[in-house]
Order: structure tokens, then C-alpha cells, then sequence
């Protein structure tokens, strides 16, 4: 467990042109080419009659999309993360445009992070390719400053992914994160503060988590382009340009010096459940559609809270209209609730509260104001789990569109 007194060793893991190399997996004859991520499904390779695939590239491009990565091949030729696809497109013509396919990326990202935790399970998820996992606890780890658990992880996550990463390992989260950055792709940085004046000091300003455009941009107006210039201004100074919070981080972060834990679980502050409708809905002339998709809603997330072990206090809705204008309402419950009627009780209030005459593309409901079933201490009836809650869809006798055939 996370103590301030104690040397700690903090590793963060990222991975190396993530989606390009989650690609590079299934189209293995790409590999040492420039390749693109970032088309539509009318980039998706073409597999031929003899069985070799033809793919898009970046010069048949028309569109305003924007690149999300590229492999390390297209990023000598100028083409990174964010730029516009046209623009990529002058810059490399001929590197190979992929499709984006999410679900593959998230499917390689639990398997990374899974390999991450059977060895280290001191995990802080900070995306999908990158995670930050606190090495302090395990054994024999202060010997070598983390270097064998780090080659260790870098092993396991090529074994579960076939894929490579780059990790940093230091005395805390800040300097991790940019010494992961410092041998990519497939580096293993480790780093103690004695180093920081070589390492560290040279680094561009802005390449600090923390430190974002606005923010160089005001530091090199003041001289102040490196790390190293930051920890030598004058503090004082420094707090008079920014405030005494951001100053007074400056001055620490310039130093090497950032005591944040390794949060190993994050709470969520909402959970929901939406729909977008095949057809617009209209909440009079689709009232039993309408009813049955908002009470499966509510019975859907009445069983996420239990999942996850969460009750809410407060209780909402969002709608949008045929118009692409959206309306939400919530309402606060007297107790907290993890309950699919007590949900769609609140929720049919909350719906009272909105004018119907247009027709409805999405519905959606939202549980707020939550907390750990374990942390209240004397559960409200209604925070129990009701027992139709798990058993397939109850359907319940309540007309759930009934205010709506009073107007
Ligand atoms: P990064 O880790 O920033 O980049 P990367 O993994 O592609 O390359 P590197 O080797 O330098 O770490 O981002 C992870 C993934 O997030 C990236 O593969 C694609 C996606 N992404 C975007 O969609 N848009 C962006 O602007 C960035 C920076 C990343
Ligand atoms: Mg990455
Ligand atoms: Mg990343």
C-alpha cells in the first residue's frame, strides 16, 4: 500500500502505435510500411480472387477526417496523431490508410492490461493503451531499480498480444510518465531523482503531463522552453506568473518531485443506458414501443448497479428529439435505490417533466448521485435487490407513456 515515507517504484506502460500495431497483427504484410489509422469502412482492405489484399491509400482520401496514429514508418515521412487526413495525404500519398475498428483495440487493450495484472495488480487504468502500476510491493523489485519486473512485463504483454510497449520506472508517476516516452518503440527507461538533472532537465516544457498549449505557450513567452529553465527560475517568480497552485506545481514538478498514489480503482460517478431507435418514436403513437424500450432501460441498469455494487440517488433521463435537440431531467430519490421499478418509477416522473409532441430518436436513463452498497449502512428497503431484478425483463402493469394521453 501506497505510504509517503516509503521509496516507492512506480512503472508506466504504454503501448507502441497502438492501433496501428493491433492492425499490423492481421495485416502482417504491412509491416515496415507507412500505414494510417484513420478511414471509414470504405477503406477496408479488399481481399482479391488469389487471395492477396489490396489496400486503400492515404492519395485516394477525400474527407475531413483526422488520423488517430500511425506507425512509426509513416511518422518519418510527418504524419502523427490528430493531423488531418488530407493534409497526412500530401505529406505520404502512397502510406496505407486502415479503417479505425474500436472493439479490435479494446479487445487487445483488456488483454494487455490482464497480462499487466497477473504479474503487477497494482493497476491505475489510464486509457486504452496506458496504465501506470505501482512496483513497490513487489518482491525483490528495489534490488535492481525494477528492471527485472519491467523486462518480465514487457514479456508478458507480447506474449498475451503480440504487441510491444514502452515502459518507464521511477520514483513516481510524473517522471514515468515521461521516461516511457524517452525509448520508444519497445524501451525500458528506468530512472532515479539523482538523474533528473541529465535526464529530465533537457526535456521540452511541454512535453510534462500537465503542461498543455496554453501553458508552454505563456512559459516560452517568459524564456522558459525546458524543464531544466522551469527548475531554475526563481519560485517566487513563478508564483507570481501563475498562481500559487499552478506555480507552486510547477516548482515541484520541475524538480522530479510528485507524491500522487497509484489509484488502483476509480469511482464511477454515473452509470447509463441508451438507446438510439431504428425509426424516430413518437411518444403517443408508439406509446407500448416507447414503454416496453424505456422500462428495459431501467431493468438493464437496475442491473448494472447491482453488478457493480452501486445504489443512486438520483435518477435521470435524456431524450432527443427528430430535431437533434436533447432534453434531460433527474430527480432525487428520498433513499438510494438499486431497484428496476423504484428506476422506472423516478424516471416516468422525470418524463412527466418533458413536452412530447416531437418524435424521439434516443432514450436514455442515468443513475447519478452513487455509492457503494458497502458504504451505506443502513440499506433503504428500496436499496435492496429486488428479486424479479435478475430474472428476464419483468414487465410491469404501470402505463409508463400514461401522462402523455391526458395532453
Ligand atoms: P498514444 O499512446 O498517444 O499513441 P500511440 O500508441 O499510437 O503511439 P506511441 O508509440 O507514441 O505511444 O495513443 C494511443 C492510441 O490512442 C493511438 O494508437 C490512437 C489513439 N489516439 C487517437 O485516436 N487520437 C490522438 O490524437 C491520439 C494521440 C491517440
Ligand atoms: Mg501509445
Ligand atoms: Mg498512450
Amino acid at each position: 500500500m501506497y505510504s509517503p515515507e516509503a521509496p516507492r517504484l512506480i512503472a508506466h506502460l504504454d503501448m507502441d502505435a497502438f492501433y496501428a500495431s493491433v492492425e499490423l497483427l492481421r495485416y502482417p504484410e504491412l509491416r515496415g510500411r507507412p500505414v494510417v489509422i484513420g478511414g471509414g469502412r470504405r477503406h477496408q482492405p479488399q481481399t482479391l480472387p488469389d487471395g492477396t489484399r489490396r489496400f486503400a491509400t492515404l492519395r485516394e482520401y477525400t474527407g475531413r477526417g483526422v488520423i488517430t496514429t500511425s506507425t512509426y514508418e509513416a511518422r518519418a515521412l510527418g504524419v502523427f496523431s490528430a493531423m488531418g487526413t488530407m493534409k497526412a495525404a500530401r505529406l505520404a500519398p502512397d502510406a496505407v490508410l486502415l479503417p479505425v475498428d474500436f472493439d479490435e483495440y479494446r479487445k487487445y487493450s483488456r488483454l494487455f492490461k490482464a497480462a499487466v495484472r497477473a504479474i503487477a495488480p497494482q493497476v491505475e487504468d489510464r486509457g486504452i493503451d496506458e496504465i501506470y502500476i505501482d512496483l513497490s510491493e513487489l518482491p525483490g523489485v528495489h534490488a535492481d531499480g525494477g528492471r527485472r519486473i519491467g523486462e518480465q512485463l514487457k514479456q508478458a504483454v507480447r506474449e498475451a498480444t503480440g504487441l510491444s510497449c514502452s515502459i518507464g520506472i521511477t520514483p513516481n508517476k510524473l517522471l514515468s510518465k515521461l521516461c516511457s516516452e524517452l525509448d520508444k518503440p519497445d524501451g525500458l527507461t528506468l530512472l532515479r531523482m539523482e538523474d533528473i538533472p541529465v535526464r529530465i532537465w533537457p526535456l521540452a516544457a511541454r512535453k510534462v503531463n500537465g503542461i498543455g498549449p496554453k501553458a508552454s505557450e505563456k512559459l516560452a513567452a517568459l524564456g522558459l522552453h525546458t524543464i531544466g529553465d522551469i527548475a531554475a527560475a526563481e519560485p517566487a517568480f513563478l508564483v507570481q506568473q501563475f498562481g500559487a497552485h499552478y506555480g507552486g506545481w510547477l516548482v515541484q514538478m520541475a524538480q522530479g518531485r510528485d507524491d500522487r498514489p497509484v489509484v488502483t480503482h476509480s469511482e464511477p460517478v454515473s452509470i447509463s443506458r441508451e438507446t438510439t431507435f431504428e425509426r424516430d418514436l413518437h411518444a403517443v403513437r408508439d406509446r407500448a414501443t416507447l414503454s416496453d424500450i424505456f422500462t428495459g432501460l431501467c431493468v438493464e441498469l437496475a442491473g448494472d448497479l447491482q453488478r457493480k455494487g452501486y445504489a443512486s440517488r438520483t435518477i435521470g433521463i435524456k431524450l432527443r428529439f427528430d430535431d437533434f435537440k436533447s432534453v434531460t431531467r433527474d430527480l432525487t430519490l428520498p433513499a438510494h435505490t438499486m431497484d428496476a421499478r423504484a428506476i422506472r418509477r423516478a424516471a416516468g416522473l422525470c418524463l412527466k417533466r418533458v413536452d412530447l409532441s416531437r418524435r424521439l430518436r434516443l432514450l436514455g436513463v442515468r443513475a447519478g448521485a452513487l455509492a457503494r452498497l458497502a458504504d451505506l449502512v443502513a440499506p433503504h428497503p428500496a436499496a435492496e435487490p429486488a428479486a424479479g431484478v435478475a430474472e428476464p425483463a419483468p414487465r410491469y402493469g404501470l402505463p409508463l407513456f400514461d401522462t402523455l394521453e391526458s395532453r
